[in-house]
C-alpha cells in the first residue's frame, strides 16, 4: 500500500518509523512518504496560508499550494500514484466515468479535520483495502473548501474525518492515529492475525474484556480464579460477560446499537 502525507510539520511524522508501522514500511508492505506542503508554495517566504474572506480570526490554507500539490501526489488513475520527483503534470489519460463519479484507481484523499466525520474502525477497515492514500493534514482555521470539491470533481474518493469531539492544533497529530489504526491492519503487519479478531471495536461490537498475566497474585490483587482454571467453555463465558459489564458501563451508545441476533441466550441471563 501507498501512503502519502503532506503536512508543513513533516517531522510531526517521524514516529511512523517506529514500532510495527515502522517494521511494515521496511519490509516494503507499506510505501509510506511525507512531504513539506511549502515545496509546493512560489514566494519566497514559502507562504501556505492567507486571511479567510467573510472575515474572522485566524488564517486559511491557500488553495493553489494544495493544488499543485495534490497534483503531484495524487497521481491519475492512469498514472497512479504520481512520482513528486518526476512531476507527471495532470495529463488525466485515464478517462472520468462521469463529472461527479469515483474513478476506480484513483487515491482516496483523507483530510483530517475537527469539522470531519468522526473516524472508526471501520474507516480504518476501508483505508486498510485501498492501494492510494493520501493525507492533506491542515493547520491554522483549515483548508480552503476548494481543495477537497476539486479533489471530488477529479474523482478521487475524499474522506474529510475527526478522531474525537476536541480540537487539536493540526491534522497530523490525526494523521498518526489513522494512518497507524489503518496500517495495522495490512496483511502481515501484526505477527499474530488473531490478535486482530477479538479486541474492542471489532467484529463483536463490545469493548474487550480484561486481561492478566503472571504473577496469579500481585500485591494483594488476585487474578480472577477462572482464568487460572483451564475450563475454555468457562473462561469463555467469563470473558464475554466482562466485555458486555464493561461495554455496558463505559460505552452505553454501544450497547444501544449492538445486533439482538449477535447476542446468545446467556448474555441475557443474570
Ligand atoms: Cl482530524 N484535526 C484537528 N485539528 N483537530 C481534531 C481532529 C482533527 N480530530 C479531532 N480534533
Amino acid at each position: 500500500m501507498r501512503v502519502d502525507v503532506l503536512t508543513i510539520f513533516p517531522d510531526y511524522l517521524a514516529a511512523l518509523d517506529l514500532s510495527l508501522v515502522g517494521k511494515a514500511r521496511r519490509t516494503g508492505i507499506l510505501d509510506l512518504r511525507v512531504h513539506d506542503l511549502r515545496d509546493w508554495a512560489t514566494d519566497r517566504h514559502r507562504t501556505v496560508d492567507d486571511t479567510p474572506f467573510g472575515g474572522g480570526a485566524g488564517m486559511v490554507m491557500k488553495p493553489d499550494v494544495w493544488g499543485r500539490a495534490l497534483d503531484d501526489v495524487l497521481g491519475t488513475p492512469g498514472d497512479p500514484a504520481g512520482d513528486p520527483a518526476g512531476g507527471t503534470d495532470g495529463a488525466a489519460d485515464g478517462a472520468a466515468d462521469g463529472a461527479a463519479g469515483v474513478r476506480a484507481g484513483a487515491a482516496h484523499l483523507v483530510v483530517p479535520t475537527p469539522s470531519g466525520e468522526v473516524f472508526t474502525q471501520r474507516h480504518a477497515e476501508a483505508l486498510a483495502r485501498e492501494e492510494h492514500v493520501v493525507v492533506a493534514c491542515g493547520r491554522y482555521e483549515g483548508i480552503d473548501a476548494r481543495v477537497a470539491e476539486r479533489a471530488r470533481a477529479a474523482g478521487h474518493r475524499v474522506s474529510e474525518l475527526s478522531i474525537g469531539d476536541y480540537v487539536l492544533n493540526g491534522g497530523e497529530v490525526a494523521a498518526l492515529v489513522m494512518i497507524e489504526a489503518f496500517g495495522r491492519l495490512l496483511p502481515g503487519v501484526v505477527g499474530n492475525p488473531h490478535s486482530l479478531v477479538e479486541e474492542s471495536h471489532g467484529a463483536a461490537g463490545l469493548l474487550e474484556y480484561p486481561v492478566y498475566t503472571k504473577p496469579p497474585s500481585w500485591e494483594g490483587h488476585d487474578v480472577p480464579e477462572v482464568l487460572l482454571s483451564g475450563h475454555h467453555a468457562r473462561i469463555e463465558r467469563w470473558r464475554r460477560d466482562q466485555a458486555l459489564v464493561r461495554t455496558a458501563a463505559r460505552r452505553p451508545d454501544m450497547v444501544a446499537s449492538l445486533d439482538v441476533a449477535d447476542l446468545d441466550r446467556a448474555d441475557l441471563t443474570v
